[in-house]
């Protein structure tokens, strides 16, 4: 990869944790199906479905919750940590994942723009806290003490993606873009690339299990597990 760059912004997605057992949104899963086995999307990812159903909504996310917790990160994560303790330059993840296996692999320099399962937000008082223990309509908010306000901190479709200023800024000083194990499908983040590109000096890699929706915007692609290609790329 050289040294050459000063500011690295890494997006990544599903992909990047599949090695850890996590299952991706929209490969087959274990069981053939993916996260949303079983549950339409519209069920289970969306504000209208938390309001008609919020015990189904909870224990997705429990559910989620325990299997993140449960998992550790892998190669890939282990070497964009050492890419951020080790490169001279910027090195900046955001991430369309809602587990902690890069926090737990030793990045810092991380947004979560799709929210984190470890958090819990109250549509009453709006306070966030963080918490490994299963939600549901009877957990009262430890800071207004309401009951049943509590909400799992994810953006669901429709809602507003988390720090767009602060990724806003880190693209438009990006001169490395990385794309790791994310099908391009889900907006804002699939049109980061769109974005680097308007800096004709910037190069954008995308590193994927197969080419992704927006395969073609990239200038380099490397395909495989990204516990292979990762390392080999970045270390
Ligand atoms: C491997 C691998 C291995 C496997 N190694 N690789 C029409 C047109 C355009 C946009 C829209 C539209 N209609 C609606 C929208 C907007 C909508 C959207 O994009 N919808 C599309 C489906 C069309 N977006 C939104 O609603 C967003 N908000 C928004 O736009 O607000 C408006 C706004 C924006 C900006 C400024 C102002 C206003 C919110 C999106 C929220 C997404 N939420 C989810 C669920 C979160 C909760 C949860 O976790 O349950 O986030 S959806 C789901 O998809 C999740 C993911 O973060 C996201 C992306 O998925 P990802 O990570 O790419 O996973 P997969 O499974 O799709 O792909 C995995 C990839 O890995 C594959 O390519 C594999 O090949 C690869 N892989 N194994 C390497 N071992």
């Amino acid at each position: 990869m050289g040294e050459r760059f000063d500011h690295i912004v890494i997006l990544t997605g599903a992909g990047i944790s599949a090695e850890s057992g996590l299952d991706t949104f929209r490969d087959k899963g274990r069981d053939g199906g993916g996260i949303w086995s079983g549950h339409a999307v519209e069920d289970v990812a969306t504000p209208d479905a938390f309001r008609r159903n919020p015990t189904l909504v909870h224990n997705f996310y429990n559910m989620r919750r325990r299997a993140a917790r449960a998992a550790e990160p892998n190669d890939a994560h282990h070497a964009l940590a050492r890419l951020e303790a080790c490169y001279p330059g910027d090195v900046q993840i955001i991430t369309q994942n809602v587990d902690d296996l890069h926090e737990r692999a030793g990045s810092r320099n991380l947004i979560h723009m799709h929210g984190e399962l470890r958090k819990r937000r109250c549509t009453a008082c709006g306070s966030i806290e963080i918490s490994d223990s299963d939600l549901s309509v009877h957990t009262s908010c430890a800071a207004c003490l309401t009951q049943g306000s509590l909400r799992p901190h994810i953006v669901w479709f429709g809602e507003i993606p988390l720090d767009l200023a602060d990724i806003t800024r880190h693209l438009d000083a990006c001169d490395l873009f990385l794309s790791i194990g994310t099908s391009g499908t889900v907006y804002p983040a699939a049109g980061f690339v769109d974005i680097v590109r308007q800096n004709p000096d910037a190069l954008t890699v995308e590193l994927n299990l197969e080419p992704s929706a927006g395969e073609t915007k990239f200038q380099q692609k490397i395909y495989g597990k990204a516990r292979e290609i990762v390392p080999s790329y970045v270390n």
